[in-house]
């Protein structure tokens, strides 16, 4: 069976396209799912993804994950800069996880330049808009040693 990456998405992202385009830009989230889509093909793997306004629900699907996912990409909206449980439950399933943002947090206000999620993925991208769901998918795959 393929090996599959779960791409996970928070809050507010289901409104991408139409919610703030000068940070976010205009693509919407059924297009970002399609490049996911595109590059998990091309490199053989399964792509599930999945957006949840809740932190537990995204909880829930972090934990579910494990034996069903060889590695997470996770934008976790805002709950990137509150969520110790978002970061607990990252670090419960041992999987590898690609932290991803649309926009460039670090250029941005001060409280987003924390992230829990950092503190146990295995790398961050961020500032490339949705081409680094691609580069997250990318760099998953050859850690898990996936060849297209
Ligand atoms: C998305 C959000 O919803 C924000 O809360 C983060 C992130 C940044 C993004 O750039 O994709 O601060």
């Amino acid at each position: 069976m393929a090996k599959s990456l779960l791409v996970l998405n928070g809050p507010n992202l289901n409104l991408l396209g139409t919610r703030q385009p000068e940070v976010y830009g205009s693509t919407t989230l059924s297009d970002v799912e399609a490049m996911c889509r595109a590059a998990g093909e091309r490199l053989g793997l399964a792509i599930e993804f999945r957006q949840s306004n809740h932190e537990g629900v995204l909880v829930d699907w972090i934990h579910q994950a494990k034996g069903r996912h060889s590695g997470i990409v996770l934008n976790a909206g805002a709950y990137t800069h509150t969520s110790i449980a978002l970061m607990d439950a990252i670090s419960s399933v041992e999987l590898p996880v690609a932290e991803v943002h649309l926009s460039n947090i670090h250029r941005r206000e001060a409280f987003r330049h924390v992230s829990y999620i950092s503190k146990v993925a295995l790398g961050m991208i961020c500032g490339f808009g949705p081409f680094g769901y691609v580069m997250s998918i990318e760099a998953l795959a050859d850690h898990i040693g996936q060849k297209s």
